[in-house]
This record gives structure tokens, C-alpha cells and sequence, in this order.
């Protein structure tokens, strides 16, 4: 009788409830809400005590950062196939391998803070905020691209979102500069300035470090890194491959970049501690990218198959997260598998859109360099051609 009557109200809630009710209700009965991993310890610098060694994640989170890293990952593919069909152009640098930072650095700030990284820019570009869309059509050079369609993979930008740089090491004296008007605001506002370990041998680098730790500044400097700068091993690079202590006067933190609890973790760490006014941190994200330095490599000259093989098949991001996820009943395979397809389809939506958008016309070539918009001359490519700037 119990069960019948169980079916009953099983069939008239399927047969009224609309699909996300649905889902509430199955996820009430079936999942947990929440669990705690243990999480693998950052190595400290300069520091008493680090993040905790264990993190709690709740099943809506653990939904949203899959979901975030898999939009991350398939529009990272879908670059690269765009690229290899020649709508896009140029310079283009990949993140995937490298979700887990993005997602997880994200997640442990406030929209209100600020982010500024480097060239390999679309993961941030997402995670801060803008559709997939205006990305892929930016890399297309279409009117509906974040930037117009004028900026391309390296120059987009969004809220609290400051590019995208496409010069080694030049966003982080920026960064520092956005964490000084943080502090200058006295608004309990910081910055995130992030770059690859080829940046960290930089002599700016120190100056900014420099700056960063004379004033105290709100600044979490974030060094990614993925192992190589473009062909050239860390190992063949730099003296000393603690990028962490490499602040020296500034406490730093070695992370696990592949675990998003790691670095959700080790980043609201670093970010209480940048708030409270103790100046700035560095944190170095131990990550791999599965692209090469750029679509112009093909990344396998300096380093094997075997070794991106074995970094997929051990330390995915995304695979370690759906195996916590499914093991601690938080999500089902099938739900994830749900998820996957919601998510290939947002991606061929934002694919359709960025190859048919038109290009912005060419009188429009000239805006949006100065704010008073002067008439624009092109000079050296051709001198009898000129764009007259309108307001
Ligand atoms: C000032 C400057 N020098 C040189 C270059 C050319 N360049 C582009 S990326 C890069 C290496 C960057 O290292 P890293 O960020 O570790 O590389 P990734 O892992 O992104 O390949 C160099 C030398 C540049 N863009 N700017």
C-alpha cells in the first residue's frame, strides 16, 4: 500500500512539477548536500600557518565549479578547432588543463574584486563573467565580441577585469597599481594579478613586488605554473623554481593548481589575509597546460605525448572533481553526463553566433582609442587611407 501510494505521488509530482522541481526533488532524496575532502598541504613561505587541509563542498557548488570547468575546457576546444578552420586569426593562447585555476581562484574572491592576467586570458575572461559568446566572437573578430570584435584572444576585458596582456610581465606592475587604488579607496577591495612562470625571472617583476610590499598593498600575485615557459622547461629557465619564495620579503604559498578545493582554499587564505591589511602574498598554482604555449605550437618538440598523457589520465581537474563528486554522492555520473550535454550545446550556440555576427565596419576601425575620439590616421600601412572617428 506504501508503495502504491509512493508511485502516486511520484507520478502526479513528475506529471506537474516543471523540470528543475524535478531535479530539487530528486536531489533531496538521493544526494548529499555537502561533504569534506582532504585537501593536499600548500608548502608556506614566510607564513606560521596555511589553508586547512580539509574542504567542504556543497553539492551546489560542486555542480556549479563542474560546470564552469567543462564551459572552460569545451570552449578552449572549440578555439582550437575554430583556429584550425581559420575564422580565428593570430595569436591564440589555450588554458585547458589549467580549469581548476580559474574556476577555483573565482571562487574564493568577491565579484568586487579585481583580476588581471595574462595572454592565456579566456578561462578568466568566462569565470569574471562574460558569456561564452562575446569570447568566441572576439577570437572570431566580431561585432558582438567583448571587445568589438577589435581585440582578439589577448585584449578582452570585462567588470574588474583587466585584460588579457600580451607583453610578458606587464600586468603585473598594473596589478599592483589596481591593488594600490584599492587601498587608496580603502574600499576592503583586492587585486589579483596573475602570469606565467616565464614572467616570474622578470626584473619588473621584483620592482612591482617591491612596491607591493613597501606600501602593503591588497595584491595576491599569482604565478602560474604549468611547467614551461612556451618551449622551455622551468628547469631550464630559472635558478630557482620555488616561484613561492621567489617574493622574497613577501609570505608565499606552493598550491596544488590541478585541485579547485586547493585553490579555492589557498585563494580565500590569501585573500583574508590581503584584506586584513598584512600587504600582499604570492601564490604559485602548480598547473599543466594540454595546448601548447600557443596554436602556433604544437607542444610536443620539448616535452612527450606520454607526459600530457599521464597529467590527463592522473590529475585532470575535471575528472578529479566529478570522481569526488560521484564517490561522496554529492552528483550521479548520469547527472554530470546531463550537464556535459547542456554544455556542448551552449558551446555550439556561442559557435554558430561567433562565425556568422558580421565584423564591425571598417568607418568603426578608429573608436575606442581615445575617449575624445580625434580623427584616426592609419600610418605605414597604407597612407592614403583614412578613417574619419565619429562620436
Ligand atoms: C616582453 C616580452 N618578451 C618576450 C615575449 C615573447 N613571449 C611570449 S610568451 C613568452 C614566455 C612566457 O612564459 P610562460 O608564461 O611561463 O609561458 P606559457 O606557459 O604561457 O607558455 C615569451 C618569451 C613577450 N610576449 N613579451
Amino acid at each position: 500500500m506504501r508503495e502504491m501510494l509512493a508511485a502516486f505521488v511520484s507520478r502526479v509530482l513528475w506529471g506537474v512539477a516543471k523540470k528543475p522541481a524535478r531535479r530539487v526533488l530528486v536531489a533531496s532524496c538521493n544526494y548529499s548536500n555537502d561533504a569534506m575532502f582532504e585537501i593536499k598541504k600548500c608548502d608556506l613561505y614566510l607564513l606560521d600557518e596555511g589553508p586547512p587541509l580539509t574542504a567542504v563542498l556543497t553539492r551546489e557548488d560542486g555542480l556549479r565549479y563542474y560546470k564552469m570547468m567543462q564551459v572552460v575546457r569545451r570552449m578552449e576546444l572549440k578555439a582550437d578547432q575554430l583556429y584550425k578552420q581559420k575564422f580565428i586569426r593570430g595569436f591564440c593562447h589555450l588554458c585547458d588543463g589549467q580549469e581548476a585555476c580559474c574556476v577555483g581562484l573565482e571562487a574564493g574572491i568577491n565579484p568586487s574584486d579585481h583580476v588581471i592576467t595574462s595572454y592565456r586570458a579566456h578561462g578568466v575572461c568566462y569565470t569574471r563573467g562574460l558569456p561564452v559568446r562575446s569570447i568566441l566572437a572576439e577570437l572570431t573578430g566580431r561585432r558582438g565580441g567583448c571587445a568589438k570584435g577589435k581585440g582578439g584572444s589577448m585584449h578582452m576585458y570585462a567588470k574588474n577585469f583587466y585584460g588579457g596582456n600580451g607583453i610578458v610581465g606587464a600586468q603585473v606592475p598594473l596589478g599592483a597599481g589596481v591593488a594600490l587604488a584599492c587601498k587608496y579607496m580603502g574600499n576592503n577591495e583586492i587585486c589579483l594579478t596573475l602570469y606565467g612562470d616565464g614572467a616570474a625571472n622578470q626584473g619588473q617583476i621584483a620592482e612591482a613586488y617591491n612596491m607591493a610590499a613597501l606600501w602593503k598593498l591588497p595584491c595576491i600575485f599569482i604565478c602560474e605554473n604549468n611547467l614551461y615557459g612556451m618551449g622551455t622547461s622551468v628547469e631550464r629557465a630559472a635558478a630557482s623554481t620555488d616561484y613561492y619564495k621567489r617574493g622574497h620579503f613577501i609570505p608565499g604559498l606552493r598550491v596544488d593548481g590541478m585541485d579547485i578545493l586547493c585553490v579555492r582554499e589557498a585563494t580565500r587564505f590569501a585573500a583574508n589575509y590581503c584584506r586584513s591589511g598584512k600587504g600582499p602574498i604570492l601564490m604559485e598554482l602548480q598547473t599543466y597546460r594540454y595546448h601548447g604555449h600557443s596554436m602556433s605550437d604544437p607542444g610536443i618538440s620539448y616535452r612527450s605525448r606520454e607526459e600530457i598523457q599521464k597529467v590527463r589520465s592522473k590529475s585532470d581537474p575535471i575528472m578529479l572533481l566529478q570522481d569526488r563528486m560521484v564517490n561522496s554522492k554529492l552528483a550521479s555520473v548520469e547527472e554530470l553526463k546531463e550537464i556535459d550535454s547542456e554544455v556542448r550545446k551552449e558551446i555550439e550556440d556561442a559557435a554558430q553566433f561567433a562565425t556568422t555576427d558580421p565584423e564591425p565596419p571598417v568607418e568603426e576601425l578608429g573608436h575606442h582609442l581615445y575617449s575624445s575620439n580625434p580623427p584616426f590616421e592609419v600610418r605605414g600601412a597604407n597612407q592614403w587611407i583614412k578613417f574619419k572617428s565619429v562620436s
